[in-house]
């Protein structure tokens, strides 16, 4: 089934002039409403006559982390804070969260990419689905969200934290469709298996994203659950969820290209390359009111298909992820920095800037060791002041990343130090095929 035919269907050349006419249009809004992008366009030269349509794009400058940090929170923002009904943030390096700024057009269309995925994945109005990510800041739960309230499906807000409660909430309400990440799920079925209670489930279909996942998990997943399980993807910076998703042929992500424009750049040089040859993923918002982008460098790598796919729809295909080409890590859906770490560590006394941070899979749940080296006096004092430090580091990290790290104190020069490009990260998860 197809959500949205007449948008979901169209002509590659009906597509093309639709985003060359929505470009045309958000390039002079954000030129004379976002002084930051005036100023920017201005810097190279660049005015809204130049950009006639898609072909145009290579002319107009990136959007990165770094101009969202300079501007924080609401200096990208191309309508009054008046007419902003929504706020969604997710970690920025050492910097500012990356904001997003909805306006009530905004969420509306945000619903509507959601419910198009939704619908993708074989949801319907009859289904009841469980929202399994978290609610608040994250784009996660409220996207889900709104896109199934949209969609007429019943949902069961769910957030994260409670299994136990889930998995209850899941038999009694007989839910049939569940949203979480794919990691959570794997996590949701052992939980179901342990509880002897598999034979009472009626999920049909899981739409799992916010992290990198493989053909392997889906499998497993499948097999446990007795589902079909789709990949959706998103980032706070664009909307969240519901940027793309994966059709029953599972060969790729069908992007929604009314809305989003994809290019694939070479992350090295910037320079556009062919869509089907891996690269970072660069997306500019053709409707986006509140906070519209123009050429996001999302630092995903993946390439495009926009060749037409057996379900019908006409929407390009993303590749499923193969890596990032910054260092953030997406653990247990928490979205971390090396240099989060870094700069957290730097405000304790007693440790130096030498960390290794050690990810990996035990079972279905991510865990996260920091090994730090601290000062040679922590290892002739007592064993109670080590311990005293260890807590110390465990609890700002925990502020400054959100999760709970196993600290490892090592003495001085114990851990590797390079003369160049020094190792902070070793990802046991083999998390990109
Ligand atoms: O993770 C939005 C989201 C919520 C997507 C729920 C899907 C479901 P952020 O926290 O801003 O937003 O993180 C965005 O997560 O740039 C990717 O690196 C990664 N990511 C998101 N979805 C996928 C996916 C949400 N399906 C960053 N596969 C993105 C691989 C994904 N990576």
């Amino acid at each position: 089934m197809i959500w949205n035919e007449a948008k979901e269907c169209m002509s590659r050349d009906e597509i093309e002039t639709l985003q060359s006419k929505r470009l045309v249009k958000q390039v002079d809004r954000v030129y004379h409403n976002v002084e930051y992008y005036r100023k920017k366009m201005q810097a190279i030269g660049i005015e809204p006559g130049d950009i006639k349509g898609i072909e145009d794009l290579g002319k107009l400058p990136f959007t990165t982390y770094e101009d969202l940090n300079k501007t924080y929170p609401f200096g990208l923002a191309a309508v009054p804070k008046s007419e902003l009904v929504r706020v969604h943030a997710s970690s920025g390096t050492t910097g500012k969260p990356k904001v997003a700024a909805y306006t009530r057009k905004d969420i509306d269309i945000w619903s509507e990419c959601v419910t198009r995925c939704m619908t993708m994945a074989g949801i319907t109005r009859d289904d009841i689905i469980q929202v399994g990510y978290g609610y608040g800041l994250f784009t996660g739960g409220l996207g889900a969200h709104y896109g199934a309230e949209n969609l007429g499906a019943l949902v069961i807000p769910m957030s994260t934290g409670n299994t136990d409660k889930l998995v209850n909430m899941m038999i009694d309400c007989e839910a049939t469709a569940i949203a979480c990440t794919p990691s959570y799920l794997l996590h949701v079925a052992e939980t179901l298996r342990d509880r002897k209670l598999l034979d009472q489930v009626k999920l049909k279909v899981a739409l799992c994203g916010a992290e990198p996942w493989t053909d392997n998990m889906r499998r497993q997943m499948e097999e446990m659950l007795n589902i079909k399980a789709f990949d959706i993807y998103g980032l706070t910076e664009i909307c969240g969820p519901g940027v793309a998703t994966d059709c029953e042929y599972h060969k790729g992500l069908h992007i929604w290209e009314d809305h989003f424009l994809p290019e694939i750049i070479d992350p090295a040089t910037g320079n556009q390359i062919d869509s089907t040859e891996c690269g970072e993923l660069v997306i500019t918002t053709l409707t986006k009111e509140g906070m519209p982008l123009i050429r996001y460098r999302t630092k995903d790598l993946t390439t495009i298909d926009k060749t037409p796919c057996e379900c019908g729809r006409t929407m390009a295909r993303i590749q499923r992820f193969k890596g990032r080409s910054d260092d953030m890590l997406i653990i247990r859906g928490v979205n971390v920095f090396p240099s989060q770490v870094e700069s957290a560590l730097l405000t304790i006394d007693g440790t130096t800037p030498h960390y290794m941070m050690v990810v990996d899979r035990k079972g279905n749940d991510d865990t996260l060791e920091v090994q730090v080296e601290v000062e040679e006096r922590f290892f002739s004092d007592e064993i109670k002041d080590l311990e005293v430090l260890s807590n110390k580091i465990k609890a700002t990290l925990k502020s400054a990343i959100g999760l709970n790290a196993k600290i490892k104190l090592v003495e001085p020069n114990g851990l590797v130090h390079s003369e160049g490009k020094t190792k902070h990260v070793t990802d046991n998860r083999k998390l990109y095929e």
